[in-house]
């Protein structure tokens, strides 16, 4: 069936946000059919995810890697991985965030107007992600009435057991009987899922080990520099305990190149090198090689993670890509002003299941400059207590604990509040780089038998069906 979807996107910071409403529409567009209007505060972020203006999705082969045909297909088929198994049904535009204003003007002095042409009522469905409102025509048309589009609040991501039963769960506003409906994605079959597009598996598996990676990685300008060497990509947070990390790098017995795309710790760099790292530069430490990277188009940011040996990421969306990855890799989750990141991050570990020197990593890499000595911090599931929806409200309750305002509020000032949470706290926070440099060097003698572990744990999240197959059938039911 072709739907007609108007998702709607506010961003708080950074690329999350952006990154995952793009990946979402434009699998609704080229898998499903799906006409997708893409409207969002902030579209020039998707031009650096490499997103075209326009919301022509380009063909994954044509990047701003400079036309790089890698083999493995080309042209558009609609969903960007040039693969041809897009149904070139759907259609994908992106429409900026309605003047907010002008839109509330013409709301307070003409409340019978007929609604604005943005705001014409045929969508079928529209997305909310992560709690952004709807500017007030879309709201109207969400009363209580017989024709109206579904309306799904599309929630972050989170490992805790309380997803499972948030998931699906609407509720109905009491001024007009809006009825919103939560999407929780997630791990677990009764979750929402996780994104992954169609042919994701099948095109990664055809490049790794291909002439076409080899010429990938040398448009970038990428080699070890012998056998031995370990390939590994950072991207974090700039509490990262980076310089650090790089020092212990430096000092190790096997080689190790750390590729660092653009704006990425920038100043941990400057830090450990002395000086700032342009695009394209390496420097040299020890047994250590940085470069830096531009911020590269998503599709090559995957190609990047599948041609590494260890990746570090950070958020929601580079963590999934992670996954998919099939690679060990070191999660950073988003700090949120409460402490709910470290719940997250604790029933995630608890989820993988891959062994203390996995968890003493994550932790320590996460909590380096928090006032919670990480060596004390068991990975579990979070106490019922403790459990919390993320951006939206818990269904049919009043409060919105970590709201995208609280977020944004967080962002600007970068607090770090550990004081509501049950595990022991240390007075100094220098304890934290003892435990990195124990934390490194367990995992790093246990990386390379690591890594079935990951591989295991990505074909197990792999057989599951994805988030935009559920979520059609989610809309399926209650259309
Ligand atoms: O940018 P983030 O920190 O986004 C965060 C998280 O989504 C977090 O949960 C949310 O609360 C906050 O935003 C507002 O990390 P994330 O989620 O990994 O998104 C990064 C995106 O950038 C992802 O789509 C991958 C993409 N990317 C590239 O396309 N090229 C690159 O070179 C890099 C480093 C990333």
């Amino acid at each position: 069936m072709t739907l007609r979807l108007r998702l709607l996107c506010r961003v708080v910071d950074n690329f999350g946000d952006a990154g995952v409403c793009w990946r979402l529409a434009r699998q609704l567009a080229a898998e499903f059919g799906w006409q997708v209007r893409l409207v969002i505060d902030r579209p020039e972020l998707l031009a650096r995810l490499g997103a075209t203006a326009q919301g022509a999705v380009p063909p994954a082969e044509a990047t701003a890697l400079g036309g790089l045909d890698s083999g493995l297909g080309g042209g558009c088929d609609g969903d960007g991985d040039g693969d041809g198994d897009g149904d070139g049904r759907g259609s994908l535009t992106i429409e900026p965030w309605p003047d907010e204003i002008a839109t509330a003007a013409r709301t307070a002095h003409d409340s019978a107007a007929p609604c604005p042409p943005d705001a014409a009522p045929d969508d079928d469905i529209l997305i909310s992600a992560f709690g952004a409102v709807p500017p007030p025509p879309l709201r109207a048309r969400l009363a209580d009435a017989p024709r109206r589009p579904l309306w799904i609040n599309l929630e972050y991501l989170s490992a805790e057991d309380w997803v499972d039963d948030c998931h699906g769960l609407h509720s109905i506003k009491p001024a007009d009987g809006a009825r919103e409906h939560f999407y929780y994605p997630g791990f677990t079959e009764r979750s929402g899922g996780l994104l992954r597009e169609r042919s994701l598996i099948g095109r990664r598996d055809a490049f790794i080990g291909s002439a076409a990676q080899q010429r990938w990685l040398a448009v970038l300008g990428i080699a070890r520099r012998d056998t031995r060497e370990r390939l590994m990509t950072l991207f974090c947070y700039a509490d990262a305990p980076v310089a650090p990390w790089l020092a212990l790098l430096a000092a190790g017995t096997l080689p190790s190149t750390v590729l660092v795309p653009e704006s990425v710790a920038d100043a941990a760099l400057a830090d450990f090198l002395g000086r700032p790292l342009a695009i394209g530069e390496r420097a040299e430490r020890g047994a250590l090689r940085v470069q830096r990277l531009p911020f590269l188009p998503q599709d090559d940011y995957d190609r990047l993670l599948w041609s590494a040996d260890l990746n570090f990421v950070r958020g929601e969306d580079s963590w999934i890509r992670a996954h998919w990855a099939g690679r060990p890799f070191i999660w950073q989750p988003y700090r949120q002003s409460d402490g709910a990141h470290r719940h997250k991050l604790q029933a995630f570990l608890h989820r993988l299941a891959a062994g203390p020197a996995v968890e003493r990593m994550m932790l320590a890499w996460s909590e380096a400059h928090s006032q919670v000595d990480p060596t004390q911090i068991a990975p579990h599931p979070p106490a019922p207590t403790a459990a919390r929806p993320n951006s939206g409200a818990r269904p049919n309750s009043g409060a919105r604990p970590n709201s995208g305002g609280q977020r944004a509020a967080l962002a600007a000032t970068e607090p770090d509040s550990d004081s509501q949470l049950p595990i022991p706290v240390t007075a100094k926070s220098d304890l934290r780089l003892p435990a990195l440099a124990t934390a490194w060097a367990d995992f790093d003698t246990q990386l390379s038998t690591l890594a079935p572990r990951f591989g295991a744990w990505s074909r197990q999240l792999a057989a599951q069906s994805d988030l935009a197959t559920r979520l059609a059938d989610f809309c399926a039911e209650r259309l």
